[in-house]
């Protein structure tokens, strides 16, 4: 009876507590997202069952006075969640991942805020989680750890349980030596060690993965590396590029159905202008939500004729918004909008219809069926999904995707219209050569973009990792 042990920093349901009864709903976010559709799709290989350890949204106290048992199942996933004191979660949380972390491998050494206690409490964390996979693992399971919030788990775990099979997948772009560096010498050795603990250690490009190796050489004396395959004190793990999918067939049904193509009319009935841009994204510093709206100005500014012909629909989901970067961000992209609409706006026309709040699959996919383009301009990116599923969602094969090329998606949509994020002039082009776009032109692209993201979707992303994790663990059994 072999079990998947998923580890992420969430559950992949949120739990909450009302009125003394525990509620278990879907998480919103890419990865969450994207596992719920690899079960969904799969019969899950080998495992006979599917188990996930994440942080709780509530305190023990909370959860216990509403639930007896320790672990809460739903959908055929046994959720084991763990508890962390809000102190700890901050310093945690809101410090080492995301004020340490992600800033610093997304390329904003500035935003990086240095403190030893972050870091403490980030060993902390992965030391707790390691002991509750150790309370459930037996032999035969797998262990597939999530994200640059546990990247010191693979070799915790492996400590603790020699023969298990670990694979590690970093969401997250690993940046060049010369970033990494900027991490404090001790930190930065127990995250490269941490991560060689796997049997398979997944980034989403290839340049990543080479980063990686790259730090890890210049750290740890004596590794090797060859055909994928680095070796660490005569321990093997395969390192390479898995890049991340969406379910395609699901979003293509969904856009394609008689219930969506009615939403759509219904959206560009509402609007007064012709022509639609849509961004979706957290908000996040990382997704250059300012400069985006800049460019939007610039393209307003430049093109007269333009105006009251299109409106740009910007959907933010909340973010992180306990973070002193995540409010000054907020405010910046608030005013910046005001300020916008305010100058250009007429009575029948707003330039920038936006909505700060989640919306659900059907609306999300309404929403990228309606649009004449899709302006995916983030700084960085590991891969970003918002560009795969609006490749997904244009069922007639139209559409004008504008994509960042520092997006890890830009590997793969080659024929997007690829832009520099920095680069307010050259969106502001690209955006008029998408509303001029010919249809012909349009579907020769996305066709092609589709074809990809049809064959190389979430489910053989999974399939892939994990059969790569299953492989090198036997090779390795094999040859001690
Ligand atoms: P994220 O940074 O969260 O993920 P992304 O890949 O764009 O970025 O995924 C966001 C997900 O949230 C998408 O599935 C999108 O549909 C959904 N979403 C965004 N705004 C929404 C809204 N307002 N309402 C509803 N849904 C919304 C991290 C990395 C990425 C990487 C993913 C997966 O930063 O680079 O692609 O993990 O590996």
């Amino acid at each position: 009876m072999a079990k998947l042990i998923n580890v992420s920093f969430r559950l992949p349901y949120k739990l909450t507590v009302t009125k003394s009864r525990l509620s278990v709903t879907p998480s919103v976010g890419g990865l969450a997202t994207a596992l719920r559709s690899y079960f969904e799709l799969a019969s899950h290989g080998e495992f006979d069952s599917l188990h996930w350890v994440g942080i709780s949204d509530i305190s023990r106290t909370v959860f216990e006075r509403a639930s007896t048992l320790h672990l809460v199942e739903k959908d055929n996933v046994v959720m084991h969640p763990v508890f962390l004191p809000t102190q700890a979660k901050e310093r945690f949380y809101d410090g080492f991942c995301n004020s340490i972390i992600w800033p610093l491998f997304q390329y904003f050494p500035s935003f990086v805020i240095y403190k030893q206690e972050f870091f403490d409490e980030y060993v902390r964390a992965n030391e707790l989680l390691a002991a509750q996979i150790q309370e459930i693992f037996e032999p035969g399971d797998t262990v597939w750890v999530h994200d640059y919030h546990w990247m010191l788990l693979p070799e915790l775990v492996r400590g603790r349980i020699e023969s298990a099979k670990i694979g590690f997948f970093l969401h997250i772009p690993f940046p060049s030596f010369e970033l990494f560096r900027m991490l404090p010498k001790a930190w930065g050795e127990r995250i490269a060690r941490g991560l060689a603990g796997a049997d398979v250690i997944g980034f989403q490009t290839a340049d990543f993965a080479s980063y990686y190796v790259d730090s890890l050489r210049r750290i740890l004396p004596g590794i090797t590396f060859q055909d994928d395959v680095l070796t660490v004190n005569g321990r093997s793990s395969v390192v390479k590029e898995f890049p991340i999918s969406i379910d395609f067939e699901k979003y293509h049904a969904i856009a394609a159905s008689r219930q969506i193509r009615s939403a759509v009319t219904k959206i560009r009935h509402r609007l007064t202008a012709h022509k639609l841009i849509l961004s979706v994204d957290r908000l996040d510093y990382t997704k250059a939500i300012f400069s985006r709206l800049e460019s939007f100005e610039l393209f307003l500014e430049k093109n007269p004729d333009m105006r009251e012909k299109v409106s740009y629909l910007l959907l933010l989901v909340p973010s992180r918004e306990t973070i002193l970067k995540y409010k000054e961000n907020k405010q910046n992209v608030d005013a910046l909008i005001s300020r916008i609409n305010g100058l250009y706006g007429t009575i029948g026309w707003t330039p920038i219809v936006y909505m700060y709040k989640s919306v659900d699959q059907k609306r999300l996919v309404s929403l990228y069926a309606a649009a004449d383009i899709a302006l995916v301009v983030p700084a960085r990116d590991g891969m970003n999904l918002v560009a795969k599923e609006y490749v997904a969602s244009r069922p007639d094969g139209d559409g004008v995707l504008i994509l960042s090329d520092t997006a890890g998606a830009a590997e793969e949509l080659r024929e997007a219209v690829l832009v520099n994020s920095n680069d307010r002039q050259e969106i502001a082009d690209s955006i008029r050569e998408g509303l001029k776009m010919p249809k012909a032109e349009q579907r020769r692209r996305m066709a092609r973009m589709q074809e990809h993201v049809r064959e190389h979707g979430v489910l053989a992303w999974a399939t892939e990792f994990l059969e790569s994790v299953d492989q090198m663990s036997g090779l390795i059994k094999t040859t001690t």
